[in-house]
C-alpha cells in the first residue's frame, strides 16, 4: 500500500467488541457498524456515525467494523439518516423498521440518503450494505421482500438519473431483526469506476423472473485518488454468489457454491476483468480483506471456512455470519475489500 492510498482512500478493520476502545482512540473514526445481537437506529455518538445490526445470535459473536480516516471528522442525523464525513469521505446509514411492505419505505430512506449526499456534496457513491429482514418472505402482497426492497431502491437510483455505470458495488443480504437497514461509503473527488463480471449478467439487467424491478449494483467498484492512477485503487466487491449468467449454480451444496462463488469474485478481480475496466492492478483471492462470508445455515459454517481458509491470505480478517441469502436457493454468498 503505497503512502498515497492511507492518506487519500478510507480504511475499515474488523474490532472484537472488547477492543473497540483501543482500536477507535487516538483516531478519526468515520463510523462503527456492529454486527451484533439487535438492531438500533443509527445515531451518532462520540462524535462519529454508530450503528447496530441484527446479524448475531449472541453479542459475544459479534465484531465492529470501523471506518477511520486521516482527516477530522464531522457528524450529524437528517431526516433519520446519521453520517460522518471527512471534506473527501462520508459515511451514513439508515434503518426502515418492519414493515408489511418494503419498496415505499426503501423508496423513501434511499431518496433521503441520496438527498443528503447531494446536499453534503458527495455525490459518487462507492459503497452499499443492505440487511434484510424476513429477505425471502414475502410481503403483505405475496412479492417476496428481498423483490420488494430491489423495487423501491431500483425508483430511488432511476429518480436520480443512476446510470449503470453509476451504480455502487453492493451488498444485499438477509438479517435476523430490526427491518431494512443500510449503510452507504461516498466521496466527494475520489474516482470511481464500476466493474462488472463477464461470467455473470450484470445485477441490473436480471430478466423478471428474479423481480419486478432488477437489483441495481455493480459487482465491484474501483476508488482511486485520481482517475489517473489505474494501479493503486482501492477495489469494493459485492456481495457475490453462486450465480452464472442469471442462474443459481449448484441449489443444496454448499461447497460447490462456495467454490463458485470465490471463481466468479477471482475472475471478477482477475487481470482480464480489470483489464477491461481500464484497470492495471493484479489481484487475486489473497488479497482480499475484510471479508464477511453469509452462510444460510449455520451447520454449513465449517465447511465453508475451511474452504475459504485454502483461498484467503491468513492475514486476512474474515468474519462468518449465519443468515439467509437473497435468492431461496443460494445457501452462501462472500465480499471483501482490496485495500
Ligand atoms: C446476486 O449476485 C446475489 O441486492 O444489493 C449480491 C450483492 C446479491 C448485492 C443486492 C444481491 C445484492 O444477485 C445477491
Amino acid at each position: 500500500m503505497t503512502q498515497q492510498q492511507i492518506l487519500d482512500l478510507p480504511a475499515s478493520k474488523f474490532a472484537m467488541p472488547d477492543d473497540l476502545d483501543e482500536e477507535t482512540s487516538g483516531a478519526n473514526v468515520l463510523g462503527v457498524i456492529n454486527y451484533t445481537s439487535g438492531a438500533t437506529d443509527p445515531d451518532v455518538t462520540s462524535g462519529h456515525l454508530r450503528f447496530d445490526l441484527h446479524m448475531t445470535g449472541t453479542a459475544a459473536d459479534g465484531f465492529a467494523e470501523v471506518w477511520t480516516t486521516e482527516r477530522p471528522v464531522e457528524s450529524g442525523e437528517s431526516g433519520g439518516i446519521a453520517y460522518s464525513h471527512d471534506g473527501e469521505h462520508l459515511l451514513c446509514a439508515g434503518r426502515i423498521p418492519p414493515a408489511t411492505s418494503y419498496a415505499e419505505g426503501t423508496r423513501a430512506a434511499y431518496t433521503t440518503t441520496l438527498e443528503l449526499m447531494d446536499a453534503l456534496g458527495y455525490d459518487n457513491c462507492a459503497r452499499m450494505w443492505n440487511f434484510v429482514n424476513r429477505i425471502n418472505e414475502d410481503n403483505a402482497e405475496g412479492l417476496e421482500i428481498y423483490r420488494d426492497f430491489c423495487k423501491g431502491r431500483a425508483e430511488a437510483f432511476e429518480a436520480f438519473n443512476f446510470s449503470d455505470t453509476s451504480v455502487p458495488a453492493a451488498t444485499g443480504i438477509g438479517s435476523l431483526g430490526g427491518g431494512i437497514a443500510f449503510y452507504v461509503l461516498a466521496s466527494r473527488t475520489s474516482s470511481l469506476t464500476a466493474i462488472e463480471n463477464s461470467k455473470q449478467v450484470s445485477a441490473y439487467n436480471y430478466p423478471e423472473q428474479y423481480g419486478p424491478r432488477p437489483p441495481k449494483f455493480a459487482r465491484a467498484t474501483y476508488q482511486s485518488a485520481t482517475s489517473a492512477d489505474r494501479t493503486s485503487g482501492q477495489i469494493y466487491v459485492a456481495g457475490t454468489s453462486s450465480i452464472r449468467g442469471h442462474e443459481t449454480l449448484f441449489a443444496g451444496d454448499v461447497e460447490k457454491q462456495a467454490l463458485l462463488a470465490l471463481d466468479n469474485i477471482a475472475h471478477l478481480i482477475g487481470p482480464e476483468t480489470l483489464a477491461d475496466h481500464g484497470i492495471e492492478q493484479r489481484n487475486t483471492l489473497a488479497d482480499l480483506d475484510t471479508i464477511k462470508v453469509y452462510v444460510r445455515h449455520g451447520e454449513d459454517i465449517p465447511a465453508v471456512r475451511r474452504i475459504c481458509e485454502e483461498h484467503f491470505s491468513p492475514d486476512a480478517q474474515v468474519a462468518y455470519l449465519n443468515v439467509d441469502v437473497c435468492r431461496a436457493d443460494l445457501s452462501v454468498e462472500l465480499e471483501g475489500i482490496i485495500h
